[in-house]
């Protein structure tokens, strides 16, 4: 393990990690809410370098979330391994399905069509065993039905039958946390002669925080540990927030460790997150029986990223990255004749169910670019957080050998959009985010600079627009989700090319790079 562990550690839309060792492997699944396929799996060795290798929901009818509304579907799973079977135990939020328990053999799929926990009405459910093999599902009781919906009532338990889902036992009430608000993402681990239990406070955005109890049973009764909440960012200087929901594991040289989620807001005082909310981990020490957990550091990685696509050939769509709204990326898209075909349906990134495919922005400092042939359609190049905040550059056919791109930014209510003529049949769109410097007007106050760009086939560029990330923020959307970037279609059927996305975590934005065509600025 490297002794500055990378941060964050699995970068753009990755909230509520849980992760589990299994021999000399470690597994961590996050949330992806209305997003299919759903639950990604990433693999580490190192704990440092980690494979996006699969995904548990990846199929429509198993994944009980193809009518969840943007910020429901797959909420804050917890992933465990037992006597040669991986379990993801989560809740769906609103959706067809409730509480489910996933199990595969291998965590890169296929997974199980999953059993449901009726019992279980709340949100986070964890999955733990007790000496005797008894399954216990502790979860969050913020009530999902009933009359109700929305209250809150601490931390539950209920022991159930796992190959059935039945529940062996009345839910019992086992934690209410330390009075912070929406105590949830229990999680249980025997350590020595305690049951530890790691919950979650104080909200998901700047309150978030971890803390701690321990008691003689799996069952409790539980007791506050001596420094609550053991993690937390809020009021501090440092640059990762809203740590919290956190899952404990040790590292691959025996020290402690936890993943929690956070954010990279940016500014001084109101600050915005534009990635919304990440996987980050830090070290824990025990002190007197009780974890003391070190202050999440950001440690970006310094080296570029790149991924590219040709969009030619059908295994291009088979990387687990890829993701459609409560449908599967292949649903929504075909490779046909050598390039990627999108076919519109009348409206673009304001539809519940988009033509959309599209990836995790995972580095504040980005680029993404693709090759679009709109033919007789419209279509181009998205930036999602949900129906109502996102933006777009649509390109339709104009004069004779001349296409119109628009750029439009999108805000609950609000549209703006201008648009420019560029030379030829295709157009390459760029999408370019980068960090506020010093001379930039919204410095203090955050957000970064998102800009779309256009190519024509005369290799002359054309900015389409420069736009104040906060409006597309984890903080502005609301949102429990994050930045989704790829092409989309409005109309008719438009032909995609080499997706190219780049990132680089280094404080210092790298130089622009051109990764289709050679331009000249314009
Ligand atoms: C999740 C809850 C939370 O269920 O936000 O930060 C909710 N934690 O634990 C959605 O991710």
């Amino acid at each position: 393990m490297p002794s500055v562990l990378p941060n964050p550690l699995i970068p753009g839309f990755n909230p509520d990690p849980s992760c589990v060792r299994v021999d000399d492997a470690y597994y961590l699944v996050t949330s992806s809410f209305e997003y299919l396929p759903g639950l990604p799996i990433y693999r580490s060795e190192d704990f440092s370098t980690w494979q996006h290798i699969g995904n548990v929901l990846d199929r429509v009818a198993q994944s009980g979330i193809a009518d969840s509304v943007s910020g429901m579907g797959a909420w804050a799973p917890t992933i465990r391994y037992r006597d040669g079977t991986f379990y993801v135990i989560v809740a769906m939020g609103m959706s067809a399905r409730g509480c489910v328990v996933f199990a595969a053999d291998d965590p890169a799929g296929p997974w199980s069509d999953g059993v449901d926990i009726p019992a279980v009405d709340g949100i986070d459910p964890d999955l733990a065993w007790d000496e005797d093999g008894n399954a216990y599902v502790t979860y969050s009781a913020y009530r999902m039905r009933g009359d109700q919906p929305g209250r809150h009532d601490g931390i539950e338990q209920v022991r159930v039958d796992l190959a059935t889902g039945q529940a062996l036992e009345e839910p019992r009430s086992l934690w209410s946390g330390t009075g912070l608000q929406f105590p949830e993402a229990p999680h249980l681990y025997r350590r020595g002669e305690y049951w530890y239990l790691l919950i979650a406070e104080g909200g998901t955005e700047r309150g978030h925080a971890a803390s701690i109890a321990r008691g003689p049973s799996i069952e409790g009764p539980f007791t506050s540990g001596p420094a609550n909440p053991i993690l937390r960012a809020t009021g501090t200087s440092r640059p990762v927030q809203n740590t919290g929901h956190a899952d404990l594991i040790e590292g691959p040289d025996g020290t402690d460790l936890i993943v929690a989620l956070g954010v990279r807001p940016l500014g001084t005082g109101l600050s915005f997150s534009p990635l919304g909310r990440e996987t980050f981990a830090t070290t824990v020490e025990w002190v007197d029986g009780w974890p003391l957990v070190a202050p999440v550091d950001l440690a970006g990685r310094a080296e570029d990223f790149t991924e590219a696509f040709a969009l030619g050939d059908p295994t291009d769509l088979a990387d687990p990255g890829w993701l459609a709204v409560g449908r599967l990326p292949a649903d929504v898209a075909a490779i046909e004749d050598g390039t990627l075909v999108l076919t519109g349906i009348g409206a673009g990134l304001d539809a519940a169910r988009p033509i959309f495919i599209g990836r995790r922005q995972r580095h504040i400092d980005s680029e993404t670019a693709i090759l679009v042939r709109p033919c007789d359609g419209a279509g181009g190049l998205g930036l999602r957080y949900d129906e109502r905040f996102h933006l777009t550059a649509t390109a339709r056919r104009g004069a004779e050998g001349h296409l119109v791109v628009t750029a439009t930014a999108a805000l609950p209510g609000i549209r703006q959009s201008t648009s420019h003529t560029v030379v030829g049949d295709d157009v390459e769109l760029r999408l370019t985010t980068r960090r506020p410097h010093r001379l930039m007007p919204n410095d203090g106050a955050g957000g970064d600079l998102i800009t779309l760009e256009a190519t024509g086939a005369d290799g002359a560029t054309i900015v389409l627009a420069e736009w104040d990330g906060r409006f597309w923020s984890a903080e502005t959307a609301a949102s429990f989700t994050g930045r989704v970037v790829g092409p989309f279609a409005e109309s008719g059927s438009v032909r995609f090319l080499d997706f190219a996305y780049r990132g680089n975590d280094a404080v210092a934005p790298a130089p622009s790079t051109r990764p289709i065509r050679e331009t000249t600025h314009r």
